[in-house]
């Protein structure tokens, strides 16, 4: 998988969305400072909000593959700004979170996500599931896609083996 960075302000869903792409079981965690996973780097909301320590992400930002910009998707308002991917030297992608929420308007905040930049955008939510499969496949790399094709040839030689050995096993009546 391609690293993605998440950014965004504090319980943007970062931290959920993170557990939810790695299918670990999703429980509360208050990210308290930049957890540089495998595939994942998950940063804390106030390194976004905060001038002090914006600057550690665009350094963190060259370890990426992916930046993705995350907004919430009963936010009421954006704190990305316009154009704001033209300073990112990385793709940046939007990621709606929380679309399962009572209060969520996906389309008010793809407008504010299309206005700071992003060309792509993924609404999701980290609890029922929606959505993560078609962000999990945008972060798949060469090698990813080399093994699912395999496992998926592999699935379907099985399937035809299980067939044929079906239709050529007589029926009990026939073997006496
Ligand atoms: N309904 C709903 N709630 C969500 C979803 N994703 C996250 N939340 C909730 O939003 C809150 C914040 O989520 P986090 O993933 O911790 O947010 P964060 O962006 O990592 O926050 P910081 O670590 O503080 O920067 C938690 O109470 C989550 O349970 C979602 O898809 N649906
Ligand atoms: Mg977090």
């Amino acid at each position: 998988m391609k690293k993605i960075m998440l950014f965004g302000r504090v319980a943007a869903g970062k931290t959920t969305l993170t557990q939810a792409l790695r299918g670990e079981e999703i429980k509360y965690y208050k990210t308290q400072y930049v957890n540089y996973l495998d595939t994942v780097i998950d940063t804390p909301g106030e390194y976004t909000e905060r001038r002090e320590t914006s600057g550690a992400l665009a350094l963190y930002a060259y370890e990426a593959d992916i930046v993705g910009l995350v907004l919430s998707a009963n936010e009421p308002y954006s704190i990305f700004s316009p154009c704001l991917t033209s300073m990112v030297n990385r793709e940046a992608i939007g990621i709606i979170t929380g679309i399962d929420k009572p209060d969520a308007n996906v389309e008010r905040v793809r407008r504010w996500l299309q206005l700071a930049g992003c060309k792509k955008i993924f609404p999701v939510s980290s609890f029922t599931g929606e959505g993560i499969k078609e962000l999990a496949a945008y972060l798949e790399d060469d090698e990813d896609r080399a093994a699912r094709k395999k496992a998926e040839e592999e699935a379907a030689k099985s399937k035809n083996t299980t067939k044929k050995k079906r239709a050529v096993t007589p029926k009990k009546k026939d073997t006496v």
